[in-house]
C-alpha cells in the first residue's frame, strides 16, 4: 500500500516500508530524523534513507550521495558537530560561524526552496496573522514537514546544536531570496510581549530566542545583513552562518537586536533563515 501524499502518521508509514514502499521509508526517516512521533535516532533515520534509495526512491539516492564523504561513508558524528562561532558583537551577541555548510548542501536546500518561493510576509502585530507589508519585499518559502528531507533536518540539527538550542523548537525553516533591490526592512525577531496578536504563539511556543541566516550563495552585491548596533554590515561567502540572541540572558527581549536585510545591487541573494524557540510548542 502506498501512503497518501500527505501522511505522516508512523503507524501507516511503518507497514508500507516494511512493504518495500521507497516513499514511505524516507518519510519515516525524516520522522527519526527528527524524533516526530517517534524517537530521535539518527543511525536508524540513515538505515530508512538507505532503505528508501534501495527500494527505489530516487531523492534518498541524491541525499545519500549529498552526505557522503569520499569514500562513500556517512559521517554523522561530522555533520552534526558545527564549526565553533566567532563573535562579531557582544551586546547584541552577533556571531560568525565560517564554513557552517558545504556548497553542496548549501544548493540542495535552495533547490529545495526554488518551486515553492513566493512574496514574504510579516505578522500583524495586532492579530498575529501572516500578511504582506512594503517593509519586506523579498521572497521567501517555508520548508514545513510536507517539504522535509532528510538532509534539511541534518542542517536543523546543526544549526539547533550550534545554538545550544533543542531542535525541537525550531521553527520550519526558510529559504529568502532577494532580486536587485527587494529588502527586508529594519525589524526584530523577537515577538513583542506587549502586542496582544502575540499571546497565543508565546504561550505555546516561547520567545524567538536566537536567529541562524546561512548564506545559500555569494554572487552578489550588497544585500548585506545589518545591525543598527555598532552599524554592523554583515556578508557571509557561501556557506557561512550568522547567528545572533534575540533574548537577554534573562529571557527578555533584546532591543539592540535591530536588523534588516538590505537589497542587492546587482544579483539575487539566496539565504536560510532559521528562527529558533527554545522548546516544541503546546496545545
Ligand atoms: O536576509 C537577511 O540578511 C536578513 C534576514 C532577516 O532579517 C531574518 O530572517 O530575520
Amino acid at each position: 500500500m502506498s501512503p497518501s501524499s500527505d501522511t505522516f502518521d508512523p503507524a501507516v508509514l511503518i507497514p508500507a516500508a516494511q512493504a518495500g514502499d521507497g516513499d514511505a521509508a524516507h518519510r519515516l526517516a525524516v520522522l527519526t530524523a527528527m524524533g516526530l512521533g517517534v524517537p530521535q535516532d539518527w543511525a536508524r533515520a540513515l538505515d530508512l534513507l538507505a532503505e528508501a534509495d534501495r527500494n527505489g526512491f530516487a531523492p534518498a539516492r541524491e541525499q545519500i550521495t549529498l552526505l557522503a564523504d569520499g569514500a562513500g561513508r556517512i559521517d554523522l558524528g561530522r555533520w552534526l558537530t558545527p564549526p565553533a562561532p566567532r563573535a562579531l558583537l557582544q551586546g547584541p551577541a552577533v556571531l560568525a560561524v565560517e564554513g557552517f555548510l558545504p556548497a553542496a548542501a548549501c544548493d540542495w536546500m535552495r533547490g529545495r526552496a526554488d518551486a515553492l518561493m513566493a512574496p514574504a510576509a510579516v505578522y500583524d502585530p495586532l492579530t498575529g496573522e501572516a500578511r504582506q507589508e512594503s517593509a519586506r519585499t523579498n521572497r521567501a518559502a517555508q520548508l514545513d514537514l510536507s517539504r522535509m528531507d532528510v538532509v534539511t533536518a541534518v542542517v536543523r540539527e546543526r544549526i539547533a546544536r550550534a545554538a545550544g538550542l533543542p531542535v525541537s523548537g525550531l521553527e520550519w525553516t526558510q529559504v529568502l531570496g532577494y532580486a536587485v533591490g527587494q529588502t527586508f526592512d529594519w525589524h526584530y525577531d523577537w515577538l513583542d510581549p506587549a502586542l496582544p496578536g502575540f499571546a497565543r504563539d508565546l504561550g505555546q511556543r516561547g520567545q524567538r530566542i536566537a536567529t541562524c541566516l546561512v548564506y545559500l550563495n555569494d554572487d552578489y552585491e550588497g544585500g548585506e545583513t545589518a545591525f543598527e548596533a555598532a552599524d554592523l554590515r554583515w556578508r557571509g561567502r557561501k556557506g557561512d552562518a550568522l547567528m545572533w540572541a534575540n533574548t537577554l540572558p534573562d529571557g527578555g527581549i533584546d532591543r539592540r537586536t535591530r536588523h534588516a536585510g538590505l537589497p542587492p545591487t546587482r544579483g539575487e541573494k539566496w539565504v536560510l533563515s532559521q528562527w529558533l524557540r527554545g522548546r516544541a510548542p503546546t496545545a
